[in-house]
């Protein structure tokens, strides 16, 4: 029998390429399949979005293909496995990347193009996957599109929100929130699997049982739900293997309310159950700033019960003890929001599968990894004890025992200083004595990463400094990065092409660092002119499409000046706007031939603010204020433009990018963990314009100080600034052009006020106007440098080229060996 199934399966490995068929005639008779079959219309008539259907459609076939293929192949290997945690992933569209990534893009395109439609035009059908808020969660995408690439034997864990990021619509140049119900038309990326599913359980009481002579806890829960799979196959590019992105639904669960029924309150029975499926009803949308909300602990216990059943499941088909744990399985936490996952691999591994505590202890020690991307202390998540202890009563006890084993500890090495022990507690006391996430993920995680060096530093010195000073071996930086092939050969085509060419190669889309190669051709006029082509015609597209959203005409001559990101405080969209300020006053000022030395500028802005964030908005509503007064002035004309990108999400990002010249990275220098959105820049061959933070320090030391412009306080100056406090003053110029806004040059002067008293009035805490004067000055050197093209030029091609460090395939291949200890497992074929 197992000599028949063997027999069978290498058979099946036989006919992999028997199948699905990538010719013309192929794909346009799958296409026409799912046409009639189904999205049910008739062949002889259906629109653009019933094509993108049909087409997705066979898309996913393909993904189907692979990812059985892959799933097989791990599984004849057994390798020790990756699984990724993540409360949340923002894929953005899928079709252009799976495409794309499988590489039948232009079979496709041509098939389409008989077919009487155009690829790019169906491929805009597509919405957004937007199941996360910034950068996060983008990089969480990232990382799986790096993990399948490498041949990584991956898995990701996430929930499946019906609604994901809120939709920002502007009216009267306010933003408004709508529900975003992105499932309403179906999702063809995912595959349901009804069949996978498993009961997460919640309330109740603990209890105490006398087993096999020893005494142990069991949880008698109040309440389950069930968890039911819906998998998302992720390509990698220029191999088979396509992993699996797993995102779990609530769904009500047979068990528990037996009870109204039988007692014939028949609909309120129902009413009651349907309440299961608000678990992983809706995405929070808040930046990282953490509410102790029972929902949100329920969202994030709910996912990774499920999520580790589903690990132990698959261990133990192949696996007798869990001895070997360790072996096979890295879990990796993305950020404290999977954290809870440290007390139930300890509560099943002791209460279930009955392992000595201290055997349990080492395995949970030997597994779990940690990334944290806050920089804040108070950014890092906080649960208070009242409320775990109602929802999960038996996670609080083995947490209160963590944290008694934890400080015993301690004691041996800070003796009686009460004061560490009580810092480095997994309980904080308080007004309201809560459980610290990060302390729970420090105590356990084997390895503890930073986002940036910059970023790590700040770990160590300020935010988990006496752990640092215990434990210093766990600190780990791994800098961040983004896929070059969604940000580049997706989104950007002509650059594509155009690398690819000067190279030689396309090696560089699976190899990345080959770009550097770009570096000896940086003063060639030929490749300079095809630059200059390409990003012309990338002004083109977002030219055309700022029209459309927004009215406003721009001239292609102008610098687009771009800064897209979550709106805070701490980016300072604040500081952008007081500039765009400042120069439309020195242009009202001017007389005719000074106007003739002005670079033309398009100043664009996009990015969502927490519906509960008012700072935030009001930043907004003065983008639209500033841009209402400069648009229609006709003494300003084509020299500045100020446009807000409403509703912006990834594939904005992706039209955007390509078409800037400059980008903006403004934080207060030791606030941004390490900004990715700059990375993409940085592919895109867009100049940089930026403080020396977060990321932005490395990536100075890849394409040299002098092919950005930087600007702003240095992160070790910051603190002594602070101090300073009310004593620092702005210059001249930031105080006029705040004056501006208060005395309602803009008009809305009431609404306007508290935004001004951010900056001024000894608060300032972000520091905007002790470095108005520095951002001016390299606002001014971006002018300087733009009239000179060919330098523009050659900057723009050293950025590309220097951007090889930050791809998140180098991310990935220092997680894999450092974090993780995992190898490729590579599907044949
Ligand atoms: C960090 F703490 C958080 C958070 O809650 N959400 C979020 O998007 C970002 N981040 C950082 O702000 C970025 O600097 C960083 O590049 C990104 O996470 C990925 O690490």
């Amino acid at each position: 029998e197992l000599g028949g199934r063997k027999a069978k399966v290498e058979k099946m490995f036989g006919l992999m390429d028997e199948f699905l068929k990538n010719d013309t005639i192929s794909l346009q008779k799958d296409i026409l399949d799912h046409v009639e079959f189904t999205v049910a219309r008739s062949r002889f008539s259906f629109d653009d979005f019933e094509a993108y259907q049909a087409l997705a459609h066979s898309v996913r076939d393909r993904l189907i293909e692979r990812w059985h293929d892959t799933h097989q192949y791990f599984k004849k290997k057994d390798p020790k496995r990756i699984y990724f945690l993540s409360l949340e992933f923002l894929m953005g569209r899928s079709l252009t990347n799976s495409v794309t990534n499988l590489g039948i893009q232009d079979q496709y395109a041509d098939a389409l193009t008989q077919l009487g439609f155009d690829y790019e035009v169906l491929a805009e059908q597509e919405g957004d996957a937007a199941l996360g808020n910034g950068g996060l969660a983008r990089f969480a995408a990232c990382q799986m599109d790096s993990l399948a690439t490498l041949d990584y034997p991956a898995w990701g864990y996430g929930l499946r929100y019906q609604y994901g990021l809120f939709r920002q619509i502007i009216v009267d140049g306010f933003q408004h929130e709508q529900p975003d119900f992105w499932l309403n038309f179906g999702n063809p990326w995912e595959i349901e699997r009804v069949h996978v599913s498993y009961p997460v359980k919640f309330y109740g009481t603990v209890e105490e049982e006398v087993l096999n002579g020893k005494k142990c806890k069991i949880w008698i829960p109040g309440e389950s739900v069930e968890a039911v799979a819906y998998d998302n196959p992720i390509p990698g590019y220029g191999t088979r293997n396509a992993i699996n992105l797993r995102l779990w639904a609530a769904k009500p669960s047979d068990q528990y309310d037996m009870e109204s029924y039988t007692t014939g309150d028949y609909i309120n029975a129902i009413v009651n159950r349907q309440k299961a499926e608000t678990i992983s009803n809706v995405l929070y949308p808040d930046d990282r700033s953490y509410q102790g909300k029972e929902l949100r602990l329920k969202q994030q216990y709910f996912f990774v019960s499920a999520s580790l059943q589903d690990i132990m499941r698959r261990f133990k088909d192949l696996h007798r003890s869990f001895d070997e744990f360790p072996e096979k399985v890295a879990l990796q936490i993305n950020d404290t929001h999977p954290s809870i996952s440290i007390a139930e691999v300890m509560r099943v591994l002791v209460d279930e599968e009955h392992l000595d505590w201290s055997k349990a202890w080492d395995i949970a020690c030997r597994i779990f990894s940690v990334t944290i991307h806050a920089v804040q202390p108070e950014g890092l998540e906080k649960i208070p004890v009242d409320l775990l202890g109602s929802v999960l009563p038996r996670h609080l006890e083995i947490i209160y025992e963590i944290n008694y084993r934890l400080v015993e500890e301690l004691k041996k090495s800070f003796g009686q200083d009460y004061d560490k022990l009580s810092r480095m507690s997994i309980i904080e006391e308080g007004a309201v004595k809560s459980i610290r996430m990060a302390n729970l993920s420090l105590a356990c995680c084997h390895t503890v990463n930073g986002v940036s060096r910059v970023h790590l530093e700040t770990l160590k010195t300020r935010v988990f400094k006496d752990y640092y000073e215990l434990w210093p071996q766990k600190f780990q930086c791994k800098t961040n990065g983004v896929t070059q092939r969604r940000w580049i050969v997706v989104s950007n085509p002509s650059l594509c092409s155009i690398i690819s060419k000067w190279l030689g190669t396309e090696a560089w889309i699976r190899n990345v660092d080959l770009i550097s190669g770009l570096r000896e051709y940086a003063k060639d006029p030929d490749l300079h002119t095809e630059w200059k082509n390409m990003k012309r015609v990338n002004k083109m597209r977002l030219a055309e499409y700022i029209e459309t959203l927004t009215s406003v005409k721009v001239s292609l001559d102008a610098m687009f000046n771009v800064q897209i990101k979550r709106i805070h405080e701490y980016k300072r969209q604040l500081l952008n706007m007081l500039g765009i300020i400042h120069r439309y006053d020195c242009i009202k000022n001017m007389d005719e031939s000074d106007k003739r030395r002005v670079v033309p500028r398009v100043c664009i802005i996009g990015g969502k603010a927490a519906p509960g964030y008012e700072v935030a908005k009001k930043i907004i509503k003065l983008c639209h204020a500033v841009a209402d007064k400069v648009n229609n002035d006709p003494d300003v004309g084509d020299l500045l433009k100020v446009v807000f990108i409403p509703d912006y999400n990834v594939s904005v990002a992706e039209l955007v990018i390509p078409g800037s010249d400059l980008s903006q990275h403004l934080s207060t220098a030791g606030h941004e963990a390490s900004g990715t959105g700059c990375m993409k820049f940085l592919m895109n061959g867009c100049l940089l314009l930026a403080t020396a933070d977060g990321s932005a320090v490395e990536i100075a030391e890849e394409i040299g100080a002098e092919n950005m412009f930087l600007f702003g306080a240095k992160v070790d100056e910051v603190p002594a600034l602070r101090e300073k406090g009310t004593t620092l003053k702005g210059s001249l110029q930031f105080a006029r052009v705040v004056r501006m806004v208060r005395d309602g040059y803009f008009g809305f002067k009431d609404y306007f006020k508290s935004l001004c008293d951010t900056v001024e009035d000894g608060g300032d805490f972000y520091l905007l106007g002790y470095d108005f004067a520095s951002y001016l000055e390299a606002q001014a050197a971006a002018d300087r440098t733009f009239v000179d093209q060919e330098k523009w030029t050659q900057m723009s091609i050293l950025s590309t080229a220097g951007s090889g460090k930050f791809s998140s395939d180098r991310t990935i291949e220092e997680y894999a060996q450092q974090s993780w200890g995992i190898e490729p497992c590579k599907c044949p074929f």
